[in-house]
């Protein structure tokens, strides 16, 4: 006779006590990012009572399992069970299946590959006059001259949002990203503008605002034919214009920051400009501009022996995860040489980035424009990093474009 195997007891989660949204982890979180993988498969943070997971697997595993670890109750660290969202909950990212479904089905099709064909010729056409424009400058700054100016150039446009008020459009994204994270001083220093700058982004989401032939128009074209409702088409085009904007901007910057500290794969680039896509993914990956989203357990859950109680938080290091070495050879090494694929910093499942061909197109369009005129992209000065709670970003980048 043989005694039942008892079953496992869970272990408390391993605690973790430094903050990832203090200046010091934001400005480098690579430290932090180990520490929190090597710790277990998921820890404890008690300053906020949340729960921490940093490796690939199992960040990967809670990404694809809407059913257990919930959008619903917001992705920022505020639990929408018992605290009021600071705006309208997004129907997109904030959102579970059954209600999730319709947004994203009318959205997809807006933002995919064969919709967006029609715009490469003429974004393409506007990368090339600005880096002509940036080649007879002696120095740039690779954020705002390039990184910035590009996608606001191009997609408000495509949304078709008229020009009045852009420069909305970034303080809005930084300070909507900051909101994720817990109210610290960040979060503090944009709240005396969110107000204006939130309602200037709501009333760009009315259709007599909008063009006739934008992605607006088009979600709003989806509300007449009843795939969406009238009330739920203003949200949807909030979404483009919360998520479309400062994402792209610090991808960007992430894709032109790699080819600053590895100079050598600009040179493959160069020669082979269709590695563009790869590139950015490679960038996507390695910087990781959008850092972490929380979910939220739906049930009790055992992670790696340890359960996370139902209703808490659970915050989802992407940037950990995309460089976590039991995925990943030399994860620290941005190399356009290796697959990038898998990364999860578009995310992962149902929630994975709807714009993420939008962002593709921008990037190559820059990447095209600069590996045929550019000849080497060197440093010019000190970069600067801006923070933000849930974005990896850089306020400057200082750099000279050596033509070809
Ligand atoms: C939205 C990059 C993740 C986002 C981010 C911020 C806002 C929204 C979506 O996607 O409003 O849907």
């Amino acid at each position: 006779m043989t005694a039942p195997i008892p079953a496992r007891t869970p272990a408390p989660a391993p605690l973790l006590h430094d903050d990832p949204f203090s200046d010091d982890v934001l400005a480098d979180p690579l430290a932090f990012q180990h520490e929190l993988r090597e710790a277990g498969p998921v820890v404890h943070l008690p300053q906020y009572d949340v729960f921490a997971m940093g490796r690939y697997a199992e960040v990967h595993a809670a990404l694809v399992d809407w059913q257990r670890f919930q959008s619903g109750a917001g992705v920022g660290l505020s639990n929408f069970r018992k605290e009021q969202p600071w705006r309208p909950p997004s129907l997109l990212l904030e959102t579970d299946p059954p209600h999730h479904d319709a947004p994203r089905d009318v959205l997809g099709p807006i933002l995919a590959p064969r919709a967006l064909r029609g715009l490469r010729e003429s974004w393409q056409a506007v990368a090339d006059e600005l880096v002509d424009e940036l080649l007879s400058r002696d120095e740039i700054d690779a954020v705002t001259d390039l990184a910035e100016a590009y996608p606001l150039r191009v997609f408000p446009d495509a949304v078709g949002i008229p020009r009045e008020g852009r420069e909305n459009l970034l303080p809005y994204g930084d300070h909507l990203f900051n909101a994720f994270g817990p109210d610290n001083g960040l979060v503090q220093k944009g709240k005396p503008t969110i107000v204006a700058t939130a309602s200037w982004v709501d009333a760009q989401c009315r259709r007599d605002v909008l063009t006739k032939d934008g992605f607006g128009a088009a979600i709003w074209e989806a509300a007449d034919r009843g795939d969406i409702t009238q009330a739920q088409a203003p949200l949807i085009v909030r979404s483009l214009l919360s998520a479309g904007v400062d994402t792209t901007v610090h991808a960007i910057a992430a894709v032109l920051h790699g080819f600053l500290t590895a100079p050598d794969q600009w040179q493959v680039l160069r020669r082979s400009p269709s590695a563009a896509r790869i590139a950015f993914d490679e960038a996507i990956r390695w910087e990781t501009p959008v850092q972490t989203f929380f979910r939220t357990a739906t049930t009790d859950v055992l992670v790696g022996g340890t359960v996370i109680p139902d209703g808490h938080k659970i915050l989802m290091f992407l940037g950990a995860a995309n460089r976590d070495p039991r995925r990943w050879q030399d994860p620290d090494a941005f190399d356009i040489g290796r697959d990038p694929s898998g990364h999860v910093g578009f995310g992962m499942g149902l929630h994975q980035c709807v714009g993420q061909h939008v962002a593709r197109l921008e990037a190559e369009c820059v990447l095209h424009a600069l590996a045929a005129r550019v000849r080497a992209i060197e440093p010019a000065g000190e970069p600067v990093r801006h923070l933000n709670n849930t974005l990896r970003a850089w306020e400057s980048l200082p750099v000279r474009l050596v033509p070809a």
